[in-house]
């Protein structure tokens, strides 16, 4: 899984030319290795993150331009799962990016895969079994070393992969074209939360850079994108069973159309004052997917407590993580599955349980809605009486 601990990544220059770490390759030396990898071949295919988010498709986009432009290399897009959030969809809608379900993609007509904001071995790659790409970007921690890749280009150090891709073309003089660096800047800033979350010294230059190439009304015509109803149904039932326990904020936001909008409902519940921990699950078919965020303070990891409470098959960061659970088979309701997950979060964050209450109202009170529509069945049934006795 993708956890967080070692930062075994290696490393890069800075804007300034220094690198982190001194033994690690520059900005040239990792261009010259990735042309070296693409050179030659015929057909090169970018595989994403699964449900992959503006930083997978940001930086997907970028490699694809350097391809395209530097080789002449025909390059797709891939991706599994789905892109859900309807900024993100905009972001696909605004700058014309083109990604192809892995689905339909035969991955042997392909000489050259490269894997972006994310690498084999974690819950986050869905490559086809036996697939080993060539290449690998990507600036997530990860649990073991990455064997038999070519180009590994690993490094925690950078806040989104975003700013890697961005790095490469700065540093090595590399054009970025409006859409290209439109699409890096939201790569960016969503990553990094505005470069709020940002602790390195490459987000920052690599964001002004491509900012000054950007498309503003795009990025405005991004973040502003109109919202689907359904949005707003899930926030409501959100809020309505949202619960307090202790210093955690936790909800179940019941059937949800895509992961994303757990991730959108943790970051909200994380941001109630005095909560050190949020943690949110939505249902989707036979999954449960859970969205845990937390404070940053010594001993803290999300990342460990998503892998624990889901058994494996949860990762992340130190203050965000997330896990993909299979519902268990026998039958279990969606409801009663995120109870399970709900204690044992509790457990392994040391809230108690008894210090629960409502976020915003008891689950069970009543909307306007209800109490019209009993007002309504009451008079029915007292007219159904009254004619029933004759009056
Ligand atoms: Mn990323």
């Amino acid at each position: 899984m993708n956890r967080n601990g070692n930062g075994n990544g290696t490393n890069g220059n800075g804007g300034n030319g220094l690198p982190l770490d001194p033994s690690a390759p520059n900005a040239t030396q990792w261009l010259r290795r990735l042309i070296g990898a693409a050179r030659g071949k015929r057909r090169a295919l970018v595989h994403m993150q699964h449900n992959p988010d503006p930083d997978a498709l940001a930086s997907g986009v970028g490699l694809q331009y350097m391809f395209e432009r530097i080789l002449g290399l025909e390059t797709l897009l891939s991706h599994t799962g789905q892109v859900g959030r309807s900024e993100n969809r905009a972001m696909l809608r605004w700058l014309r990016i083109r990604i192809i379900p892995s689905y339909k993609i035969e991955y042997d007509d392909y000489d050259l895969v490269v894997v972006v904001d994310t690498h084999p071995g974690s819950g986050t790659c869905r490559l086809p079994g036996g697939v080993v790409p060539d290449v690998v970007v990507d600036h997530h921690p990860m649990d073991e070393a990455l064997e038999g890749i070519e180009v590994p280009f690993l490094d925690t150090h950078f806040g989104s992969t975003s700013t890697m891709v961005g790095w490469l073309m700065v540093e090595n003089h590399i054009p970025v074209p409006t859409r290209v660096a439109t699409a890096l800047v939201y790569g960016i800033k969503t990553d990094t939360l505005d470069l709020a979350r940002s602790e390195n010294p490459y987000d920052e230059p690599i964001y002004r850079e491509m900012y000054d190439r950007s498309d503003r009304e795009i990025l405005r015509q991004i973040q502003r994108s109109r919202l689907p109803q359904d949005y707003f149904q899930v926030l409501e039932r959100g809020l309505r069973r949202a619960r307090v326990t202790d210093f955690a904020v936790t909800t179940y936001l019941g059937r949800v159309d895509h992961s994303d909008a757990v991730a959108e409902m943790a970051d909200l519940l994380f941001r109630l004052e005095d909560a050190r921990w949020a943690m949110v699950g939505g249902s989707k078919g036979p999954m449960m997917y859970l969205s845990i965020r937390a404070v940053r303070a010594e001993g803290v990891d999300a990342g460990r407590v998503a892998s624990v409470i889901s058994d494996g098959n949860g990762g992340g960061h130190e203050t965000f993580a997330a896990a993909q659970i299979h519902r268990p088979a026998d039958g279990t309701e969606p409801e009663a599955f995120f109870d399970t997950l709900w204690r044992r979060f509790l457990k392994e964050i040391r809230a108690k349980k008894s210090l629960t209450r409502p976020l915003t109202v008891p689950v069970d009170a009543k909307t306007p809605e209800d109490s019209a529509h009993e007002k309504k069945q009451k008079r029915r049934a007292s007219r159904a009486r009254d004619a029933a006795n004759g009056a």
